[in-house]
This record gives C-alpha cells, structure tokens and sequence, in this order.
C-alpha cells in the first residue's frame, strides 16, 4: 500500500475537494487500476482461472440489472422503497463471494449483491420494499441473516453468533465458521457497531466487520463523521483494520476472503474499509443533487466497477465480444424474470402483519391481532353499509 492518502481529513467545514479522491486511490489495496491494469501486493495477491474471472464479470453485470430493474419498480409504484447498490456491485461481489458456504452474512437494506451471492432469490428483497411481508426468512436456508433497516443493530447480531459458533467450538480449523457484518460509514458513529466492535475484539469473535464507505450517510460526508480515516478505528478497539479499494472486485475478493480465514481460524475480528461511492440515491425516497455536486459523480463514473474489469478481460483477451453479449441477454431475461415475479407477488392480508413474528404462539400478540381484526371489521361493515345505500338498485337491500 502507498502512504499517499493523508491520514487526517479535513477540517470540519471545508470545502470538499474532487482530489481527495484521486489521492485515496493510491492508498489501499488495490489489484485492478480503473484503467483495468492488473497490478500486484504482496500481502493480498489473488490468482484466477479465466472462467473465475468471468464469473466476477456475470455477478457484478446481473446484480447491476437487478438493481435498475428495482429502482425502475419502484418508480412506477410497484415498489415503495428501494435502496441501490449502484457503485457497490465489486465490494458485495467481492467480500460475497470470498465467504464459504458455512459463513453466516448480516447484511443491512443494501446488500442485494451479497444476496445474489449466497443464493437467494432476488424477490426475496422485492417483496419486503413492496410491502407484501417484512423481510423474514429461514436466515440458515443461505446463511443469510434478515435486511437490517436500524444501522447497526447488525453488528451486535454477528458479534452474538459469532460469539456463539466459538462456544459451540466450530472455529479454530480450516473447516472453521465466520461471520461478516455489512455496515455503512455513517453506522460507523452509532453505539450499536462500537459495542460490537468491544465485544467482539474482547472475546476474540471470528467477525468481520465488512464497512462500504459509500461516502454517504444520507447527506452527511463521511468526514462530518470522523477525524480518523474509518479504518485506523480498528486499531483503538484492538483489531486490524484494512483499506480496500471497494469499486475493485479482485481486491474485496482477496482482502476478505484473507480477514474471513483468520477469524475462522480462531485469531479474531477485522475491519475491512470499502473505499467505495454510492452511484445513486440513498434510497427512492432521496435526492442527492441537494448535498452532492455532479463533477464528484462524474469522477466516481470513471472508476465503474464494471467497466475496469470488462476492460481487464478485454486487455488479457479473457473475454470477447460474444461473452459480453451473452451476458446482456441474460441480463435483460433475469430482468424480465424479476418484473414478472414482482408484479405477480400475492397481496397480503392486512393481518398477516402478525404471522411469523415468534416462533411459536404469544398470547399478547394473539391479543392484539383480534383487537386489530374486530376494529377492521368495523371498517369492513360501513363500507358495505355505504356500499348498499349508494350503489343503484340495492337501496331496498338496506332493510
Ligand atoms: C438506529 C437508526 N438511526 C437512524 C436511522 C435512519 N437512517 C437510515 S439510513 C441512515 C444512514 C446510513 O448511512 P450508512 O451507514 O453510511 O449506510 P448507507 O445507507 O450509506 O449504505 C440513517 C441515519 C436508522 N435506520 N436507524
């Protein structure tokens, strides 16, 4: 790693500086230039077959549609929230698919990637931004645990599991257990990660904490939120800390899969910084023209994720024209695929709001649901009371 990033950011209140970014470039682990030059480290080199390398090129391209599929929903109403990945496909493809299938992932609302990555069906997250359930699934069916929509919150869950599977004494061995929690910068300032992060580094939990700097938190800068670069924090709680380039899908692969072995190998927690950029809006509900100038999204644009390693594969003649055209088409079909799934996604009954909320019967939770259902039912009677009295012909129908 070059020491060109400075180590301290700018004062609070000053002007935001486009070179502050070019600077960072230089200043993590990086294996894979924006240009699509593969460039080498010693400490975290990775060597890939060609079919590999494609692979990373299918998962960040289908993710990508995905995502525009959803954000395109959401704009015709058929979804009422959606929270892009946009300009984050190479840190969750990366960190994703460096995990093993006996790792358990705690992701936040925007880890649609690392979704794709454990398996699961991209309607899984439309149907919680549609509103049809909250977001409750088998968490072990992909160890995949559930959106995390409080920031943080997350972190405390992972740290508990990890705590957990070392008790059970299911780490210490190559065959060991990890866990990854996703987390934003802006989670970074909440109470929850920094008592994980004691937790954790107290008891030597086999967690890493996995944080897409983004830059953002809604409108906040990262360096509204920080003295220190996110990654020396590590240091204070007694963990390593790393930069990674996050629009690299090569690095996050290599760095993680590296921080995922020693913890299941029993030598405790890391911090991995993404140094990343959030194309998009934070979520539908946001408009970043109100806190972000377009030339900051123009210089992010040249570092696409995508576009670095198409032009890699392209370079070292991994990939032609024919492979990337086929990799559209099944782009456009998964596309397809999820539209219809959503749209065909079956209504929910206001009560079901109550199902599946415990494991087994509650008794105050069967309480208020009657409660709910006797109040709905008087909403039911006078609709169809208004319904007698004023649609023609059935006004006899009120005696
Ligand atoms: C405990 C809590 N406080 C506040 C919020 C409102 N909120 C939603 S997203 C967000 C910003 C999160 O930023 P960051 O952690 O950087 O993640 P990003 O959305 O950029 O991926 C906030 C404050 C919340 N969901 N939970």
């Amino acid at each position: 790693m070059s020491e060109s990033v400075p180590d301290h950011p700018r004062p609070l209140g000053e002007a935001r500086s486009l070179g502050e970014a070019g600077t960072a470039e230089r200043g993590f682990v990086q294996l894979l230039t924006p240009e699509g030059e593969r460039v080498h480290d010693s400490d975290y080199d990775v060597e890939l077959t060609d079919a590999e390398y494609r692979g990373f090129f299918r998962d960040l391209v289908l993710v990508r549609r995905i995502d525009a599929e959803a954000t395109a929903l959401q704009r015709q109403g058929q979804l009422g929230l959606w929270a892009s990945l946009l300009g984050q496909e190479a840190a969750q493809i990366g960190s994703g698919r460096a995990l093993r299938a006996q790792d358990m992932a705690f992701p936040t609302y925007r880890e649609h990637g690392v979704a794709w990555c454990r398996g699961v069906d991209p309607l899984h997250a439309l149907r919680m931004f549609r509103g049809v359930d909250l977001g409750a699934a088998d968490p072990h069916a992909h160890n995949f645990a559930m959106y995390a929509i409080v920031i943080g919150a997350q972190c405390l869950h992972a740290t508990g599991y990890a705590m957990g599977i070392q008790k059970d004494g299911q780490v210490g061995g190559d065959d060991g257990q990890a866990v990854i929690a996703y987390l934003g910068d802006g989670a970074t300032s909440q109470g929850d990660v920094n008592e994980a992060f004691v937790w954790a580094a107290a008891f030597t939990a086999p967690v890493v904490f996995f944080c897409q700097n983004n830059q953002y938190a809604i409108s906040a800068p990262t360096d509204r939120q920080t003295r220190v670069p996110l990654y020396q924090r590590a240091a204070g709680f007694g963990f390593p800390g790393i930069r990674v380039d996050g629009n690299d899908v090569l690095a996050t692969y290599a760095v993680t899969r590296q921080a995922l072995d020693d913890a299941r190998h029993g030598q405790g927690p890391s911090f991995i910084e993404a140094f990343t950029y959030r194309m998009g809006a934070h979520t539908t509900s946001d408009d970043p023209t109100r806190y972000r100038i377009a030339a900051e999204l123009e210089e992010w644009r040249l570092r696409d994720p995508i576009e670095r390693l198409r032009s890699f594969l392209v370079r070292q003649q991994i990939a032609d024209q024919g492979f990337f055209d086929e990799i559209d088409a099944e782009a456009d079909a998964l596309a397809a695929q999820v539209r219809a799934g959503c749209l065909a996604l079956p209504e929910p009954t206001p009560e079901s709001l109550f199902d599946n909320v415990y494991a087994g019967e509650h008794g105050a939770l069967q309480e208020q649901r009657e409660t709910f259902l006797a109040y709905q039912s008087e909403f039911l009677a006078s609709d169809a009371e208004t319904e007698r009295s004023t649609v023609p012909g059935r006004e006899g129908s009120r005696r």
